[in-house]
Parts: structure tokens; C-alpha cells; sequence
């Protein structure tokens, strides 16, 4: 059975290019609710925790970077089938193979620089949900 919470964040990217407003709205117009949110500014080594399954990736160097370069919103969403169809919302990793209406074809830069994350997996959700928000705040 699939799970109804998932993880993302607004990345730098989106936050830097005034888009942060504009993906909240496309988010809950989809149908999710906000279960926990806040702004942080990741230090590099929180960013490489975070991505520490991708640190044998040639992009892993630049992803952490990036992810450390300014402010993101992290949030725990709410929705049915949450992970799989908050996938579908924001489109493929890289911008322009994302479907039309996607948030990543709509605001994301480019593969590296793609506005928004989602989790891949329930168990991803969660870990990656605990790693921003204490059990007290995951209400
Ligand atoms: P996704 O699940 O769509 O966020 O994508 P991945 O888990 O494969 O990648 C995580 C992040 O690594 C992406 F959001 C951006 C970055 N990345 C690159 O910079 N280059 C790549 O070729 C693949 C991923």
C-alpha cells in the first residue's frame, strides 16, 4: 500500500528566481497539504548528508554546492498516493525532457539547477522528512 506523505524542497534556484510563491500555489492547487514547512539555509556538510546516496556521482560536488548556496523550503506534504503523484507534478529530473505543465518545466533552470526535489520512495519520504523535522513538528 502506498503511503500519503511525501518530502520536497524548493531548491535555491526557485528561491533566488521569486518562484518559491508560485510552486506553494501549483502544489496545493494539486490537491496537497502542507504538513510541516520551514526555510534553512543548508551548511555544505547538512546538503552532503542529505545526497549522500548520490556521493560517488561525478555531480555530487556541484549538487551540494548549489544545495548550500542560498536558502530552500523544505516541506512534508499530504496527499493521496503522495510520492508517486507528487513525482508526476513536478516532471523529470531534467527540465527538458519534464512534461508540459510540470513544475520543473515551468521553473526549473536546467538537470542540476531543477527548482524543486521529491521523494522517490515512502521510506525516502520519511527519512528524508526526519532529517529537516523533529518528531514534534511532523504533526
Ligand atoms: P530526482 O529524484 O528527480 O530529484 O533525481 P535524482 O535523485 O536522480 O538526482 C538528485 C539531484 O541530483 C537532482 F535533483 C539534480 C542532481 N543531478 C544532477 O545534477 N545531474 C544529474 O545528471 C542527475 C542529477
Amino acid at each position: 500500500m502506498s503511503g500519503n506523505r511525501t518530502f520536497t524542497m524548493i531548491k535555491p534556484d526557485a528561491m533566488s528566481n521569486g518562484h518559491a510563491g508560485k510552486i506553494i500555489d501549483h502544489i496545493l492547487s494539486a490537491g496537497f497539504s502542507i504538513k510541516a514547512m520551514k526555510l534553512v539555509h543548508l551548511t555544505k556538510s547538512q546538503a552532503g548528508g542529505f545526497y549522500a546516496v548520490h556521493k560517488e556521482r561525478p555531480f555530487y560536488g556541484e549538487l551540494v554546492d548549489f544545495m548550500s548556496s542560498g536558502p530552500i523550503v523544505a516541506a512534508i506534504l499530504e496527499g493521496d498516493n503522495a510520492v508517486e503523484s507528487f513525482r508526476t507534478l513536478i516532471g523529470s529530473t531534467n527540465p527538458e525532457e519534464a512534461a508540459e505543465g510540470t513544475i520543473r518545466k515551468l521553473y526549473a533552470e536546467n538537470i542540476g539547477r531543477n527548482a524543486v526535489h521529491g521523494s522517490d520512495s515512502d521510506e525516502n519520504a520519511a527519512i528524508e522528512g526526519s532529517y529537516f523535522f523533529s518528531e514534534l513538528e511532523r504533526f
